[in-house]
């Protein structure tokens, strides 16, 4: 099988086709990684042996990580436009091999225009915090696949206005609709304005990463993470779609706080009845 027309690449150019739509991705905006199953790689692997391809040299990414050590991850390149995705997935994508220490990757198939995403170390970083943060919390080990980042614009406008702290952002996005809490109970996490593109704002991505399931890049956007492409872009677009409606509620009520948002002992019922645990702390 050619790999244009595996599975998870298809999944990669749908959701940026989707997002695009929404306008989550001006010109060249955001970025997508996917970590291979073994199954998958194996697939990649034998399909690029057939073809008698050897692979790029190394590149060292300034990061080890022996949590992906050996791994296969398909990422969107650096100046690569989402719009593109469908019409030419080789150049808007490409799959990576990490190296048997975790620290220089090459290119084997794709990014045909040059390199991955300037977020790269991000990516790579929020997959390995996921990993470690899902090893010791889930008996079936860690099934993050997929970390993604758009810039939506009703979370950008929210970080003009709300400070830059996770327990405010995600009690106004729980009080906006009744479900939000269920689709992120251990709620939004937000990190403060940073430059983009380089190790340290990954660093600290990841950090917040390791403790939740999204973080608000404030002023520029959001990454999201999930097990599967429904469920990072899902996060994403629940976490777009409450941020306009309580940036709405609040238009309309001259810039004040909405007096009628979902209550604490509202959302502790919700919960009870969903058996979801709210995280601690983020309720009154
Ligand atoms: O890839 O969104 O943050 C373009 C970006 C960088
Ligand atoms: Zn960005």
């Amino acid at each position: 099988m050619q790999i244009r027309q595996m599975d998870f690449v298809r999944e990669m150019v749908r959701l940026c086709e989707d997002a695009w739509t929404l306008g989550w991705h001006e010109r060249n905006a955001g970025n997508l990684s996917y970590r291979l199953t073994w199954e998958e790689s194996r697939c990649v692997l034998d399909a690029i042996a057939s073809h008698g391809c050897e692979g790029d040299d190394w590149t060292d990414t300034g990061l080890v990580l022996p949590q992906l050590a050996g791994s296969l991850i398909c990422v969107s390149g650096a100046g690569a436009c989402f719009r593109n995705a469908g019409h030419c997935p080789e150049l808007v994508f490409g799959i990576v091999q990490i190296s048997s220490e975790g620290s220089s990757y090459r290119i084997l198939w794709g990014l045909e225009d040059g390199r991955p995403t300037s977020e790269f170390p991000t990516h790579l970083l929020a997959h390995a915090a996921r990993m470690d943060a899902e090893r010791e919390s889930c008996a079936e080990g860690c099934q993050s696949r997929v970390v993604y980042h758009a810039h939506c614009p009703d979370a950008i406008t929210l970080s003009n206005i709300l400070p830059p702290d996770s327990r405010v952002w995600t009690r106004a996005l729980w009080q906006a609709m009744t479900e939000a809490v269920l689709f992120f109970p251990e709620g939004v996490g937000v990190l403060p304005w940073m430059v983009p593109g380089g190790c340290d704002i990954a660093r600290a991505s990841a950090r917040v990463l390791g403790d939740f399931r999204s973080c608000i890049w404030t002023q520029h956007g959001l990454f999201a993470t999930g097990c599967s492409f429904d469920d990072a872009f899902g996060l994403a677009h629940m976490i777009e779609k409450t941020a306009g409606i309580y940036l709405a509620g609040r238009a309309a009520c001259g810039g004040a706080e909405p007096p009628y948002g979902v209550s604490d002992a509202q959302l502790r019922l919700i919960c009870e009845e969903s058996g979801v645990l709210p995280r601690e702390g983020f309720l009154d």
